[in-house]
């Protein structure tokens, strides 16, 4: 599977990879459907998932929409997040309860976690724990994930140290990192938790920590509740609960919805479905704000390239230079860049086509190492 490389440093490829966890029946499989419309099963018992289920996923993004009559191209072509929807993992899981080691092997390949919490209330679906109960829920999942992470970079960190005895450079500093987010996880913190510069942090990457990942909370409330999803005290916990992993600032994003209204939603024809949300009081489906959640979390951001054949959104982290930013799109294109001719999205919509924005001066020439922004359409020249 492609992986993003989170960083502006190094090749950014083509769909970002984000792994579903959660408790049995948190509605992880509800909340894929809704993501893909795959049709996976989604039961009212547990571990209903057994293999891991992927999709790939569009992002909707009304800025191609702005974008194509000026282009007119034969195809639009969104980004994409593709989605990875796990078994559920139980208490114990990192000793390998329940679907344990599946589980913790299928997320170690993600990008990012989202991370379904339950915050319905239906009788009609069971609950591992007994009861309802949004904070105490993540807390099981978060401290699994601490220690498998624990158990993995104790034996990873031991390797190093001998590595470092040898002569190693490189191990005795990835063993000092690992020494810092050691001491993180004893104390049942994840390791995002710990603060690294970036020789550090790609030090950290190579430790392959499921806590070090960036993670979102997707609280999953009642159908009723999802118009104002910040009336439920689950979400509102949840939110402090998120808070408190950072000092009380910042931390994890936290979003609401119901998954199993967004399945339905999912069901619908667009028609329908517009009618259906105004019914709800809802303004776009839920799923389209979780996608847009999931680049930010990446630090992603989306550009453009546009011709008559294709118009098309690519994502790279931010800051990305433009000639890597080119090399996303074609390796020529970074190998020969000679220059990028930059405008961004409203403006090149208002003029209407390229050659009245170049009248008005609204294109810029920018060179190789510009920092590409979100929403910039880019043509870029290059030799081949
Ligand atoms: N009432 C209500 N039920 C939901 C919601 N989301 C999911 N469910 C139900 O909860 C049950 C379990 O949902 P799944 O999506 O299969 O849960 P899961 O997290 O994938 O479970 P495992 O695969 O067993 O880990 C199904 O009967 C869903 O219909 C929701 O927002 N509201
Ligand atoms: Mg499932």
């Amino acid at each position: 599977m492609m992986k993003v490389r989170n960083r502006p440093g190094e090749v950014a490829a083509i769909g970002l990879h984000i792994g579903i966890v959660g408790l049995p029946n948190a509605g992880k499989s509800t909340l894929f459907n809704a993501l893909t419309r795959a049709g996976v099963p989604a039961e009212a018992y547990p571990f209903c998932t057994i293999e891991p289920h992927v999709g790939v996923v569009p992002v909707p993004d009304p800025r191609l929409d702005a974008l194509a009559p000026v282009f007119r191209p034969r195809r639009v072509t969104p980004a994409t997040v593709t989605f990875v929807d796990i078994a559920g993992l139980v208490r114990g899981a990192s000793q390998g309860e329940g679907l344990g080691n599946q589980f913790l092997h299928h997320i170690r390949e993600a990008d990012a976690l989202v991370h379904v919490v339950r915050c319905f209330s239906d009788a009609d679906v069971g609950h591992v724990e007994g009861s309802v109960d949004p904070v105490r829920d993540a807390e099981i999942v978060d401290l699994e994930l601490v220690l498998a992470d624990l158990e993995s970079l104790q034996r990873q960190h031991e390797r190093l140290v001998k590595a470092a005895r040898g002569g190693d450079r490189d191990a005795a500093l990835r063993a000092r990192v690992a020494e810092r987010l050691l001491e993180a996880l004893e104390a049942g913190r994840p390791a995002r938790s710990v603060p690294l510069n970036t020789d550090e942090e790609r030090e950290a990457r190579h430790l392959h920590l499921l806590t070090r990942k960036p993670v979102l909370y997707l609280a999953n409330v009642d159908e009723d509740g999802a118009a104002d999803p910040e009336a439920s005290p689950g979400v509102r916990a949840l939110r402090e609960y998120a808070r408190s992993q950072a000092g009380g600032e910042g931390g994890p994003p936290v979003l609401a919805l119901s998954a199993r209204l967004e399945a339905e939603l999912a069901e619908l024809e667009p028609g329908e479905r517009v009618e259906f949300l105004q019914a709800l009081g809802l303004s776009e489906p839920g799923v389209h704000r979780l996608l847009r959640a999931a680049l930010d979390l990446l630090g992603l951001i989306t550009f453009f390239t546009g011709n008559d054949n294709e118009l098309r959104a690519w994502t790279v982290p931010a800051g990305t230079p433009a000639a890597r930013a080119a090399g996303v799109v074609h390796s020529d294109m970074e190998r020969g860049f000679v220059r990028a001719e930059v405008i961004p999205w409203q403006d090149l919509a208002r003029a209407g086509s390229y050659a009245a924005a170049r009248e008005k001066g609204w294109v810029r020439v920018e060179g190789r190492e510009y920092p590409v922004q979100d929403g910039d359409v880019m043509l870029v020249r290059f030799t081949s």
